[in-house]
């Protein structure tokens, strides 16, 4: 009797200390929930028409919009389309499944500096004689939150320039590196500083 006793006083005990360490383990959840994002990632990698072209484009909110840092490699020289698209999905090997130019404020396809523009419309990069291009800009254009948000889009280069007029694409040919943005692990201010 007194041993039964005991254990279901042990059994309870269980269930409670089970009990705080689910709450316990739910408890960082809930704060990253509501932790704004302040920078994101994308790491690219070649479609099948794309060589050796890579990548990294890093996303940071500032005050005036968000900092677009790009590094890309194994490009042809000259002049690249450089989108962000409607979907963070990279599985075609042609990148088609990364959809059309990221629009959701239903806009025609322009220059990133243009009044009308699609949200994903960053413009060109320009490759070296070395297949090398790197961009800095800040564009008010883009946020992390929202229904212009970046993240969990598809950011696009492609084998051609932009001419920046044709609609809805640019006309800037296949799609050679493409990435899915997503959050990145040093987003929070804490991991900033
Ligand atoms: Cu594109
Ligand atoms: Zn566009």
């Amino acid at each position: 009797m007194a041993r039964k006793s005991m254990i279901t006083a042990l059994t309870a005990a269980g269930l409670t200390a089970a009990a705080a360490v689910g709450s316990w383990a739910q408890a960082p959840h809930a704060a990253t929930a509501e932790a704004p994002v302040t920078k994101a990632v994308a790491v690219l990698h070649a479609t099948k028409k794309g060589g050796e072209a890579s990548g990294k484009v890093v996303f940071t909110q500032t005050p005036e919009g968000v900092r677009v840092e790009a590094h890309i490699h194994g490009l042809t020289p000259g002049l690249h389309g450089f989108h962000i698209h409607e979907f963070g999905d990279t599985s075609s090997d042609d990148g088609l499944s990364t959809g059309g130019h990221f629009n959701p404020l239903g806009s025609s396809h322009g220059d990133i500096h243009a009044p009308k523009r699609h949200v994903g419309d960053l413009g060109n990069i320009e490759a070296d004689a070395k297949g090398h291009a790197k961009v800095e800009l800040v564009d008010p254009s883009l946020s992390f939150s929202g229904p212009t948000s970046i993240i969990g889009r598809g950011l696009v280069v492609h084998a051609k320039a932009d001419d920046l007029k044709t609609q809805p694409t640019g006309n800037a040919g296949d799609r050679v590196a493409v990435g899915a943005i997503g959050v990145s692990k040093a987003h929070t201010p804490a991991a900033t500083k």
